[in-house]
């Protein structure tokens, strides 16, 4: 299939002191700003501003990557796989409204664009993100994977009933070709009992350490096979239930390892998989809510240092939320209560209707407004504030993390909507005076076609951060890869997974700030765009 570049490399050229091309590598110099604060007993605020300058070695040569899916028979796999041939072969279909030709619209790398500037007569200048820096283009993408339904990939996008039959009728052949996908791990008390009709390509017996040898053999394989410099492992499987954390068996690396060893009824599949990832080297991202990375996960990544990303893709009402709440919050207008419905009538859908899977599902879509409500202790007492103050709040509310607003998440199974989610929101909030504003929203949309941009933005960034190294630029020494949790992915993930011990960032706005400050930062650019000073002095 075409590998070439279809456009030349370095569309963005920064002509600095602070950046180096060479043959293999951009070099920039980036001053990393912040400020230490501390709060007086008095209650008044004392800033230092501080700066920390940084080198960042990004190589330049994009190396031929495979994407390898967890669930590739799954909405998302086949959905994701039909979208590649169909923008690879520049496939158009007949819909009833017209020809359809094929994009990436849901990709903020493949479909955004970043304001570099302004030109010669004062106008903004925007670059498509995905030109910053040298990334994989997705129709390159070698792709791959596990399925514990062995259905093949053309039958598989027929039974998903997400795409347009003219496209799915040009695709399937390139979709057959593809086979069926590869065994996969069931151990059947992880996700709904009603996936068991689907399970017919499992690898045998129950022995843990087996199938983590089992997985690691396929991926070195997948990688031989297509002649791969990178892979990338994606779960986009089923739901599964938590895990238990329990010291000895997941809370330490070894602990994990040896868990595994001994078949360990508490050790996930999706774990296994990120395991497997995690000592082949290769990067392992979690698109679903489950808690597959347990402390010893982190710590085998951090000891390995292979790097991982999750958790659960953010791709509609949680994104919308994303925005929402932070915008009513930083208006300082209080939500007193979210509350978010949806049904559903894909196999997702289906797989959430029993409780436990359910459980993860609304763990991640509950967590998302935590960090915005504790930005804003004019509106929400804090546990400090409420001790010497007092609470005043609703009777039956949990205070240990201080004031929050209601928030309801509910997930119906609806078989004749199939993957055209409805979800519906109610924002309340208290507003001057006493009074209530209350905002409604219904959106309908094919969630497949939702998400499976957010895997291709996960691993094609995911592939771009082990590429990037860095340094202080004073103290000088040898670049460093990343550290291996790789929080910059969090626009795309509803329970952002972070650098345990620091902030989750949940906020939208703020996610996408991170992102390409740091992408302009590995090229050399810095300093606050939208303060558009230029404009606001003589
Ligand atoms: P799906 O149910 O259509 O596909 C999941 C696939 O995983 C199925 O083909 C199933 O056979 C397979 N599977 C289950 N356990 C497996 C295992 N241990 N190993 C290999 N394959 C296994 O679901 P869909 O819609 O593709 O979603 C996939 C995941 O992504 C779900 O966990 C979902 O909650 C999550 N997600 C989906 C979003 C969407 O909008 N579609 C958005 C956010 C997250
Ligand atoms: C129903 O909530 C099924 C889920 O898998 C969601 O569709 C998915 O997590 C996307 O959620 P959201 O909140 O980002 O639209």
């Amino acid at each position: 299939h075409p590998t070439a570049a279809r456009r030349p490399a370095d569309l963005v050229t920064v002509q600095s002191e602070n950046t180096i091309y060479s043959e293999d590598y951009i070099t920039s110099r980036f001053v990393n700003r912040g400020a230490n604060v501390v709060v007086q007993h008095d209650g008044r605020y004392v800033v230092q501003p501080n700066a920390t300058a940084y080198e960042f070695q990004t190589t330049r040569k994009v190396p031929k990557t495979g994407l390898m899916m967890v669930g590739v028979g799954g909405n998302n796999g086949t959905t994701l796989t039909a979208t590649i041939f169909a923008n690879r072969h520049n496939i158009s279909w007949h819909t009833k409204t017209g020809i359809q030709p094929p994009n990436y619209l849901g990709s903020l790398l493949r479909a955004s664009t970043v304001r570099l500037g302004i030109d010669a007569s004062q106008k903004d200048v925007y670059a498509p993100l995905s030109d910053l820096l040298p990334m994989v283009h997705p129709n390159d993408l070698v792709l791959g994977g596990w399925d514990i339904s062995g259905m093949r990939l053309d039958k598989a996008m027929e039974r998903a009933q997400v795409l347009e039959w003219d496209l799915q009728r040009q695709v399937a052949p390139y979709m057959k070709q593809m086979g069926s996908p590869l065994p996969s791990i069931y151990y059947p008390d992880y996700i709904a009992a009603n996936q068991a009709e689907r399970a017919d390509n499992v690898l045998p017996g129950d022995d843990k350490q087996t199938h983590l040898e089992h997985i690691r053999k396929d991926i070195r394989n997948f990688k031989a096979a297509h002649g791969l410099d990178q892979v990338i492992v994606f779960w986009t499987a089923n739901t599964e239930r938590y895990s238990a954390i329990i010291p000895g068996v997941n809370d330490t690396a070894d602990a994990l390892l040896s868990a595994i060893k001994t078949s360990h009824p508490e050790v996930a599949p999706s774990t296994v998989f990120a395991v497997a990832s995690i000592l082949e080297g290769v990067p392992f991202i979690n698109g679903a809510p489950q808690n597959t990375f347990v402390p010893g996960a982190i710590a085998l990544a951090e000891r390995e240092h292979s790097f991982i990303g999750g958790d659960d893709l953010k791709s509609g009402q949680t994104k919308l939320k994303s925005v929402l709440a932070e915008f009513l919050v930083n208006a300082g207008i209080k939500p007193l209560s979210i509350a978010s419905y949806n049904h559903l009538g894909n196999n997702d859908g289906w797989n959430l209707s029993q409780e436990a899977q359910f459980k993860s599902k609304e763990i991640s879509k509950s967590s998302v407004v935590d960090d915005m409500v504790a930005a804003n202790h004019l509106l929400y007492k804090t546990p400090a504030q409420l001790k010497t103050e007092g609470g005043g709040l609703a009777k039956g509310k949990d205070l240990s993390k201080g004031e929050h607003p209601d928030h309801l998440v509910v997930i119906k199974y609806m078989p004749a909507v199939g993957d055209s989610k409805r979800a519906i929101d109610e924002y309340y909030s208290e507003i001057m005076g006493g009074g209530r504003s209350t905002i409604s929203i219904f959106n309908e949309c094919e969630d497949s076609l939702l998400a499976t941009p957010l895997i291709l933005d996960l691993s094609i960034l995911a592939e771009l951060l082990t590429r990037v190294k860095y340094r202080n630029a004073d103290e000088g020494g040898d670049f460093k890869s990343l550290y291996p949790v790789l929080s910059l992915l969090s626009y795309m993930l509803k329970a952002p997974l972070v650098k345990p011990g620091t902030d989750v960032v949940n906020s939208l706005s703020r996610q996408r700030n991170a992102l390409e400050t740091f992408l302009k930062a590995c090229i050399g650019i810095e300093g606050s765009s939208d303060l558009l000073l230029e404009t606001r002095i003589w």
